[in-house]
């Protein structure tokens, strides 16, 4: 059974065995979590991210994916980079966001990974509205999360994103 679990603060600062980042499609930097990961977890991450795009991603990593990294100075094995979709307010892309949420559990799973972080993706610089980003993401870890992984954590970066995810929590209890 996999445990969700919500803590208040920086991913960059959690434990775990993979740290999932809110990437976009170059894999090569942004800001928000994607600009913390790399400062943080140094310049390794990146070479390896410039890796994956002369190799398997040469067009960049679609929305909705994900892709596994070494998390060079992070305390972690690996960062697991996904592409959350642009919020849209004419097209539901809710599928693309659930996407991003089973495809990094699924890597995840893949690498043998017992404790995962998320972030709220899409909900920061891509503009999706939190209490439905914490929705998709509580519902969709709780349906597609092997029971391998121990824990998935959810790392918010403030209070409001904080309730929305507890009210998700009991919501979709
Ligand atoms: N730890 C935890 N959460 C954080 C942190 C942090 N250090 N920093 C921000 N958040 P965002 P997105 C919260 O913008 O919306 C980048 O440029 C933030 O408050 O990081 O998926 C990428 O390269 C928000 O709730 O990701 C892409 O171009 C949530 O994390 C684009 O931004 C996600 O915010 C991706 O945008």
């Amino acid at each position: 059974m996999t445990e969700l679990t919500l803590v208040h603060g920086d991913i960059t600062e959690q434990r775990a065995d993979a740290i999932v980042n809110a990437a976009n499609s170059s894999l090569l930097g942004g800001g928000g979590v994607d600009g913390a990961i790399h400062r943080r977890g140094g310049p390794e991450i990146l070479a390896d991210c410039r890796a994956l795009r002369a190799s398997r991603y040469g067009r960049g990593l679609a929305t909705g994916r994900a892709v596994a990294t070494t998390a060079g100075r992070l305390d972690a094995r690996w960062v697991i980079h996904t592409v959350g979709p642009v919020w849209s307010r004419d097209e539901d892309r809710s599928d693309l966001l659930a996407s991003c949420y089973r495809t990094s559990l699924r890597v995840a799973a893949e690498l043998g990974a017992r404790t995962v972080a998320f972030p709220a993706v899409s909900t920061g610089i891509y503009g999706w509205p939190m209490d439905d980003g914490a929705r998709i993401a509580v519902r969709t870890v709780r349906e597609s999360a092997a029971p391998e992984v121990e824990e998935v954590r959810f790392v918010l970066y403030d209070e409001r994103a904080y309730e929305a995810f507890e009210t998700a929590l009991a919501i979709e209890a």
